[in-house]
């Protein structure tokens, strides 16, 4: 089955779905091989593993060259965090053109202004566009795709900016009439209550995707009897990394020997094995002149 047609099936799925974060090949595989369906390429995350902030500083051509990187390494499919896709609708879809040749099966915009924020920083303090100007960029996006099965993913991020339920169900309804194949409702509270409202009047019209960073401490099943079709764990990966290079830089520094940690850490075998280096090794008997 096509990556994107993967993606959309598990957007229009019965049961509740999960994307796991990604932010270069490697965590791609990783995610892959931990069992997930589907892959979040983050926009904090890609631009964090930079060494750069999540204000598009990192390039969208950029961002394209690690995508393919994660996209080689893996067989589920790829939603690409595309932030509010760079610019206007022509921008957009050109993006689009570009994700398609490296195999991404979809992307998600949100409907703010380049530059964007994160949504975690000075929310308040976040512009929206206005719904005609985003609905029109869906618009050329879906009208440019070649696959059928392309997904394009709508963030509102009238919570985030400091708007009631009214205005984000008024802009989810406007994204799903423009085309949007799901919608990613956003949120900062520390609990459900401001998307399980959303729910409420929502009714399952359209699929919705939900990234649950700041109200982690909610149950799943609370997700699952709000009828949410899909959850984005958008950082983890990221984060668990930090943690484990500072550990280990500091210790390391400290104890300037490697004695404390070689057996808490993965061995140099396991790093080729996740790089498929032995298909190297096999290639190389076939075509390499035998000495
Ligand atoms: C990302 O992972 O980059 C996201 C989710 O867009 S958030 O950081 O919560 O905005
Ligand atoms: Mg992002």
């Amino acid at each position: 089955m096509k990556k994107t047609t993967k993606l959309k099936s598990l957007l229009n799925s019965p049961q509740l779905e999960y994307l796991m974060e990604a932010h270069n090949g490697l965590s791609a595989k990783i995610v892959e091989e931990a069992g997930f369906r589907g892959i979040w390429a983050s926009g904090l995350s890609i631009s964090a593993s930079m060494g750069v902030r999540d204000n598009n500083e990192v390039s969208w051509t950029q961002v394209v060259d690690i995508l393919g990187f994660m996209s080689d390494a893996t067989t589920i499919p790829i939603l690409l965090d595309g932030d509010t896709g760079y610019g206007n609708f022509n921008n957009a879809r050109r993006l689009v053109m570009k994700l398609e040749q490296i195999d991404i099966a979809g992307v998600c915009i949100e409907d703010k202004l380049f530059p964007k924020t994160n949504s975690f920083i000075n929310g308040t303090a976040q512009p929206l566009a206005p719904i005609e100007e985003f609905c029109g960029k869906i618009k050329a996006m879906k009208d440019t795709q070649l696959d059928d099965d392309f997904v394009v993913v709508a963030r509102v991020e009238a919570f985030i900016a400091g708007w009631g339920v009214e205005e984000a169900l008024a802009r989810a309804e406007a994204y799903r009439q423009a085309g949007a194949d799901a919608v990613l409702i956003h949120s900062k509270d520390s609990d459900f209550a401001q998307i399980e409202d959303f729910m409420k009047v929502w009714k399952n019209r359209h699929p919705v995707v939900i990234v649950p960073t700041k109200y982690y401490s909610t149950p799943t099943s609370e997700f699952v009897k709000a009828g949410v079709n899909a959850i984005i764990w958008a950082n983890q990966n990221l984060r668990a990394s930090i943690t484990a290079m500072q550990d280990i830089s500091k210790q390391i520094h400290k104890d300037e020997s490697l004695m404390q940690v070689e057996n808490s850490i993965v061995n140099v075998d396991e790093v080729f094995r996740l790089q498929n280096a032995e298909e190297l090794q096999i290639a190389e008997k076939k075509y390499l002149p035998s000495a």
